[in-house]
């Protein structure tokens, strides 16, 4: 049994002496850094095998197992003080054995702990880097859209500003011309008038002062032609003076009547009538100002024109009309007025009286409009609406411009709603006036 202890012992001492040799309790052990993620597996590995060898011999020796002898001599002849020594100076490496086997242990136990607590500290700054970039991230997400948003908003509210001060501009643009033409106007007729009073009574001495109208010989309309012989209907160039003075030459047609039924000298102002290409009548202020159409097809004469017309003496006007079944009605009133630009060519009207029925008389005192402006007395735009330019109101209950139509019943047609109050379209319709009597 002595003999099995003392080989045990010697077995121990052999393998733990090589033990000492590879562990690395000889140098300190590697400390890991806090965030070193790498993980040193191997050393801990193998120390963990050597452990238990260790472990598994020493508990072996304690509880006196039986232990493959190593070769031992049986034979030896150790006398009992030498025996004696061996068995102390074994004990007591075997203690010092025990005490590094514990270090070891105490060492491996603290480098598990360090990896644990690497990994752990490891795992919780990666979470901690990838949370606050899905933060950091979901808020500029957040800040670019509300920097779109106010963008957007900023930009829409530049575009309706922008419009708003195109549309004065505009409208300013356009008064200062209107009354820079209209003052231009009055100041060439005051100059004309001046010029001939000074060169009268020199000129025509003998004849006595003579009036404008009876120097410029001019027709200013229908009625002056049909004064001078022009009888036959027909489309003619009339000169309306403004103030005196006569404008550019205007073709018209001239209605002269028919013998002994109508006197006639009537300048047609406004012309509609079925052709196999209709004149458009949806057009500007501008268009409606200075006229546009042909007297051989359709036309309106222009506001400046009718202004011109209007302005210098007292016009009748008649209203003609046939619907689309061949019955003609017609309208006459004793006075027709029109304002110049300025005053939006607002219209004044007189008594009517005719077998069409009173529906202009809706639009008496009303200002032009047309599809670009609208002056009208409707919260709508009813020029825009209706694709032509007349003297709306809230908005119609005559609408000669509007669009030629074929016979239905439509309000987007040429209507007189006196003549026939269901909307039923007219094919033809004239506005003519002639100085009244
Ligand atoms: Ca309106």
């Amino acid at each position: 049994m002595a003999a099995c202890a003392r080989a045990a012992t010697v077995s121990i001492f052999l393998f733990l002496t090589k033990v000492t040799l590879v562990t690395p309790a000889t140098t300190p052990a590697p400390r890991l850094a806090e965030n070193d993620c790498s993980v040193h597996t191997l050393p801990i590995e193998v120390l963990q095998q050597l452990m238990n060898s260790a472990e598994v011999i020493l508990k072996n020796f304690g509880s006196g197992t039986a232990v493959q002898p190593v070769a031992v001599s049986s034979d030896a002849a150790l006398d009992g003080s030498a025996a004696h020594i061996l068995l102390r100076r074994m004990d007591s490496e075997l203690t010092e054995l025990r005490r590094k086997v514990l270090s070891l242990e105490a060492e491996l136990s603290r480098m598990k702990e360090g990896q644990e607590s690497s990994s752990t500290i490891c795992h919780h700054h990666q979470q901690e880097i990838n949370s606050s970039i899905v933060n950091q991230v979901q808020q500029l997400q957040e800040e670019t859209r509300q920097v779109k948003d106010q963008l957007s908003d900023q930009v829409q509210q530049l575009q309706e500003e922008t419009t708003q001060v195109k549309d004065q501009l505009s409208d300013q643009v356009q008064q200062l011309q209107d009354e820079t033409k209209e003052v231009k106007n009055q100041l060439l007729g005051l100059s004309q008038q001046v010029t001939q009073a000074l060169q009268v009574p020199v000129a025509t001495s003998g004849r006595g002062l003579e009036t404008q109208s009876d120097l410029d010989t001019r027709p200013q309309d229908c009625y002056d032609l049909l004064r001078s012989g022009r009888n036959e209907s027909g489309i003619y160039t009339i000169y309306p003076q403004t103030c005196g003075v006569a404008g550019e030459g205007v073709s018209v047609w001239c209605d002269m009547g028919e013998e002994e039924v109508d006197e006639g000298g009537w300048t047609v102002v406004l012309l509609r009538r079925p052709l196999s290409t209709q004149v458009n009548f949806s057009r500007g202020w501008s268009d409606y100002s200075i006229g546009f159409g042909s007297p051989d097809t359709e036309y309106w004469i222009g506001n400046d024109v009718l202004h011109a017309l209007t302005n210098e003496a007292t016009q009748v006007l008649r209203v003609d009309m046939t619907d689309w079944d061949g019955e003609s009605r017609y309208q006459e009133y004793s006075f027709f007025h029109v304002a110049n630009r300025v005053h939006k060519y607002s219209l004044r009207l007189g008594t009517g009286t005719g077998i069409a029925g009173d529906a202009f008389k809706y639009h008496d005192n009303m200002l032009f409009s047309t599809p670009d402006r609208d002056n009208d007395k409707s919260s709508l735009h009813c020029a825009a609406k209706y694709s032509s330019g007349f003297w709306f109101n809230d908005c119609y209950k005559a609408s000669p411009t509007n669009p030629l139509l074929s016979k239905q019943k439509t309000v987007k047609g040429i209507i007189w709603e006196t003549f026939h109050s269901d909307y039923t379209t007219l094919q033809s319709v004239t506005f003519k006036v002639k100085p009244a009597m």
